[in-house]
């Protein structure tokens, strides 16, 4: 099977109410640079990343699928990814350019692609090609009650209308307020309303320096909260090291980490607990398996972050024997041809053959931007 040519586009889809915000960032839709890839057998496969609609950053992404991986992939067979993904992870004059950032997030696309061409020819679902059985349970949870924006009746009336209407039975709310107690009676807030069985998960965006991470966070355990995530700058191994030996909630991170490597220091240094890779950030699918391979080995539990909103990456949590948890957010539910579903909780396996990235004509003009 061979890659006869390829097309990027570009997607800007709106959020829930017009507009969300955590600790760092307010959007107002979610963007989604990708690629279709065309091959010699009929088969073609989609793929993207996930990013906060800009469309001049979401062009330095399918500017560099279409300028400079285009190159290396038309002609290749495609039964080999790994041999793919490398020939483009280790293109001297790329790599030379952007070890991590857009050159990346690209990657991410185009090996989300290949993914679902090699699971459409299997004709099968993703997670089967990747080893799944029926027998495998995902948990959801959703993230998508509990922006930093909503005030605290909205925050707990969509709080509650996930749980006890739809089901879930773990959410996550937004912490970084100015005010550090704010955030705090917001918890406490939450809890209540929710009772002692759900999962309550935080989520600080890399917002804190250490002197407010360890005020806010060393509190959280008077509300059994089940991890505090990206409390400190994203990079800092030895901050969240210190910070998750001096308090009692679990850490969690991973969404802003480009490679394997990157990783391995956070999870050999003993400075995370909850490991959340997302194949739209490191390079797809293909090294989102290989840095939960290590965190599983590491005893830790694998909960990837939803860049791609789970539509692609429900297949390798069913295949993972990792990962029993992944984020949830509906924005881009519609614009696919099988969207993804859960039902009290847990999503429903996807039926179809491929990675679940295939796009509907629909959304493709409805959303659709100009590439360049
Ligand atoms: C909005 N999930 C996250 C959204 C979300 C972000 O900036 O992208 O909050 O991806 O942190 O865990
Ligand atoms: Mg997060």
């Amino acid at each position: 099977m061979i890659i006869t040519s390829l097309e990027t586009f570009i997607l800007h889809v709106p959020v829930t109410r017009n507009h969300i915000s955590d600790s760092t960032h307010s959007i107002t839709h979610w963007g989604m640079p990708g690629v279709k890839i065309f091959t010699d057998t009929g088969f073609t496969g989609y793929g993207f990343t996930g990013t906060h609609a800009h469309l001049a950053s979401d062009r330095l992404i399918t500017d560099c699928i279409s300028n400079c991986y285009a190159e290396l992939l038309i002609g290749q067979e495609v039964s080999d990814i790994s041999l793919l993904w490398e020939r483009l992870a280790y293109h001297p004059p790329l790599q030379w350019v952007g070890r991590a950032g857009i050159t990346k997030m690209a990657l991410a696309a185009v090996d989300i692609a290949l993914w679902d061409i090699k699971s459409k020819a299997s004709n099968e679902p993703l997670w089967k090609t990747l080893g799944g059985t029926e027998k495998d349970k995902v948990e959801a949870y959703n993230t998508d009650g509990g922006w930093l924006n909503l005030s605290t009746q909205m925050l707990i009336d969509d709080v509650l209308r996930l749980t006890e209407v739809d089901g879930y039975k773990s959410i996550k709310m937004k912490l970084g307020k100015p005010d550090h107690n704010e955030d705090l009676q917001r918890v406490e807030a939450v809890r209540n309303a929710v009772g002692s069985e759900v999962r309550i998960m935080t989520d600080a965006n890399g917002r804190w320096r250490m002197p407010e991470a360890l005020g806010v966070a060393s509190k959280l355990k008077d509300y059994n909260v089940t991890w505090i995530e990206e409390p400190l700058w994203h990079d800092d191994v030895r901050g969240h090291k210190a910070l998750s030996d001096a308090i009692e909630t679990p850490v969690a991170l991973g969404e802003m980490l480009y490679s394997l490597a990157h990783f391995e220091e956070f999870i050999f240094s003993k400075a995370v607990h909850y490991v959340q890779p997302d194949a739209t950030r490191l390079g797809g699918i293909t090294e989102t398996i290989e840095v939960s391979n290590v965190a599983y080995e590491a005893n830790l539990p694998v909960t990837p972050h939803a860049g791609d909103m789970a539509q692609t990456q429900i297949h390798l949590s069913i295949a993972h024997p990792g990962i029993e948890l992944l984020e949830f957010i509906p924005w881009i539910k519609d614009c696919f041809i099988e969207p993804l579903e859960i039902r009290s909780g847990y999503f429903d396996f996807p039926k179809n053959s491929g990675a679940g990235t295939t796009l509907t004509e629909e959304a493709m003009s409805k959303y659709g931007k100009k590439v360049s």
